[in-house]
């Protein structure tokens, strides 16, 4: 058959080849293609996709909004151009659809709408457990096949293997700016550098200053110390976390992205910041409200 691997089941495609799959589809759902020789190479250099078939006559109704994502790692050093495919454990860019926060789009959905997220995962070596804020969905499929309704449970992650699709569905009905993020706290970073010595609990207030005497464009956690985006990073590398919210600078990337959930939406048109509510937002405590709850100032 066509569903192969070079050296089994046909002869390698060599360099200035084009070789032709015709085949028909029995199945429907959401898949992923791939090449199969010398695959830590190809695909760590983005040999990949997705494949969504959709059924001829659907049992359900389609969904309002339909996503799709494939999640990757690679190792990118910085100044690099090209991916490093030798490398095993220390991936530094985490990517949905080949792309990093900020640079990956929102969703968007209507309160009411049902929405469907497909994802799949060809990274090489990492699992990806996907959470989603303000929402819980149900898994409805895998690349194995649909769920049958009983079979469907409820989760604010779903860990996405190696290999493997997951499709998560829920109904859009809480309203606001919500992250869908990879929960390793690592894949929500980017180019972070790990062979560095432990700083917690040292005091590095003026820490950038002696460094900055011996290397002057030194730069910390890619920050100033005021918290804020410093943008200026080397030639052909990126930022370790950022982009820019309504209330400062949001400490992710990598595998990170928002879903914007409003009563209106215009088509095409992407929705600002979401306004909360009056008494929606967490704010300062006041010194009586600590009082109050027997907290010690
Ligand atoms: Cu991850």
């Amino acid at each position: 058959g066509m569903d192969g691997i070079g050296g089994l089941t046909q002869r390698p495609i060599l360099p200035g080849e084009t070789f032709k799959y015709e085949f028909e589809l029995r199945q429907h759902g959401t898949y992923m293609y791939h090449s199969h020789h010398d695959e830590m190479t190809q695909m760590a250099l983005g040999m990949m996709g997705m494949f969504v078939i959709h059924p001829r006559h659907p049992t359900e109704p389609p969904p309002d909004r339909d996503y799709t994502y494939l999640l990757s790692e690679w190792k990118l050093d910085v100044g690099a151009r090209r991916p490093d495919p030798n490398e095993m454990s220390d991936f530094n860019v985490l990517t949905f659809n080949a792309k990093i926060a900020p640079a990956t789009q929102s969703l968007v959905a209507r309160i009411g709408e049902r929405v469907r997220i497909r994802i799949g995962n060809l990274s090489a070596m990492d699992h990806h457990p996907i959470h989603l804020h303000g929402h819980a969905f149900r898994v409805v499929e895998t690349d194995g096949g649909v769920i049958s309704e009983p079979g469907r449970w409820p989760e604010v992650s779903v860990l996405v293997p190696v290999g493997s699709t997951r499709t998560v569905e829920f109904v859009a009905d809480n309203p606001g700016d919500w992250a869908l993020h990879c929960h390793m706290t690592h894949h929500v970073m980017t180019q972070m550098g790990h062979g560095i010595p432990n700083l917690i609990g040292v005091n590095a207030s003026r820490f950038d200053d002696k460094i900055a005497a011996v290397v002057p464009e030194f730069d910390a956690m890619g920050m100033s110390a005021h918290g804020e985006a410093d943008d200026s990073i080397p030639p052909n590398s990126l930022p370790m976390v950022g982009l820019r919210g309504p209330f400062g600078y949001v400490t992710m990337s990598g595998m990170f992205t928002l879903l914007k959930v409003r009563e209106r939406l215009d088509d095409g048109v992407e929705p600002g910041w979401y306004e909360h509510p009056e008494g929606t937002l967490a704010l300062p405590a006041s010194a009586d409200e600590l009082r109050a709850d027997g907290i010690e100032h």
